[in-house]
């Protein structure tokens, strides 16, 4: 794809993720139709499945040839990403923000062409607010280009991203490590939407994020915001994303990201 095609297809997937969210925003007082999907907490709403009908919808019309991954199965299954242009797509990230707050959610679209991460879309909803970027132009909020993260930022005057889950008993981290980690950085926040908290280190509002299990659909957008900003983006152990399966996830600039992974991180 060149540069001109890129902000084609950028037009497009920009309009198409502003009409999806005033949608949402016109409805967003009718009842919802909830259902639950791996657990009680896992939430899909008929809005989730909605919004991802209009772009699959869009996308097959406009653009036949390009595959689709997303949340709510109506996707293709893909087991690679070379060699075509994959959208990757979660119609509400944040849903259960979306359910029982109506606010805190985002409409995150990714777009990779070949494995490499072209164009990141990131629509906080309620705020109207659109965090996007394309891969070697920089990344925006609205019409507003972000700075680069401050590479010299030290730890203890950060503030990291993280649920407080990760610093409980859990089967997936040394949770004594990540209070060390709390009790180390100046303060912590926790959004539940994965995108929105991309979005805000790639803002330089917060300056790292550790979570522990994200699909494909929650990052995609996100990895491509985070580059432009000159973010180091990883699975929690420093290794590359697969955006076929689930990752663990380490965001922050260069030189916390080292620290947080050396002195913080145990796997188990
Ligand atoms: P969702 O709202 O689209 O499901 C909440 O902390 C964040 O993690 C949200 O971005 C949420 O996305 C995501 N999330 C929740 N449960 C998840 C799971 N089982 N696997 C991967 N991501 C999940
Ligand atoms: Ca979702």
């Amino acid at each position: 794809m060149d540069a001109q095609e890129r902000q084609k297809l950028f037009d497009q997937a920009k309009e198409w993720v502003l009409q999806a969210g005033r949608h949402i925003r016109d409805v967003i007082d009718e009842p919802l139709e909830i259902d639950t999907k791996s657990n009680p907490n896992d939430l899909v709403t008929h809005m989730d499945r909605n919004t991802e009908q209009f772009f699959i919808e869009k996308i097959k019309q406009h653009y036949p040839t390009h595959n689709i991954i997303s949340e709510e199965g109506y996707g293709d299954q893909l087991d690679t990403l070379k060699n075509s242009t994959v959208w990757i797509i979660d119609p509400i990230d944040g849903t259960m923000n979306f359910v029982h707050q109506k606010r805190n959610f985002a409409i995150s679209v990714g777009i990779f062409e070949d494995s490499v991460g072209e164009i990141g879309i990131i629509y906080d909803v309620m705020e109207d607010v659109l965090y996007t970027a394309i891969r070697g132009e920089g990344a925006y909020k609205d019409n507003q280009e972000l700075p680069p993260l401050d590479p010299n930022l030290s730890l203890d005057e950060s503030i990291c991203i993280i649920n407080s889950f990760w610093a409980c008993e859990n089967p997936k981290i040394n949770g004594k490590k990540i209070q060390e980690l709390i009790k180390k950085v100046r303060g912590t926040r926790s959004y539940g939407s994965a995108a929105l908290e991309f979005a805000y280190v790639a803002e330089g509002i917060a300056d790292s994020y550790i979570t522990m299990r994200l699909a494909p659909w929650d990052i995609a957008a996100g990895i491509v915001l985070i580059n432009e900003v000159g973010g180091n983006i990883t699975r929690a152990d420093g290794t590359k994303l697969d955006l076929l399966v689930n990752n663990t996830i380490l965001v922050a600039n260069q030189a916390i990201h080292e620290q947080i992974q050396n002195d913080y991180i145990e796997l188990k």
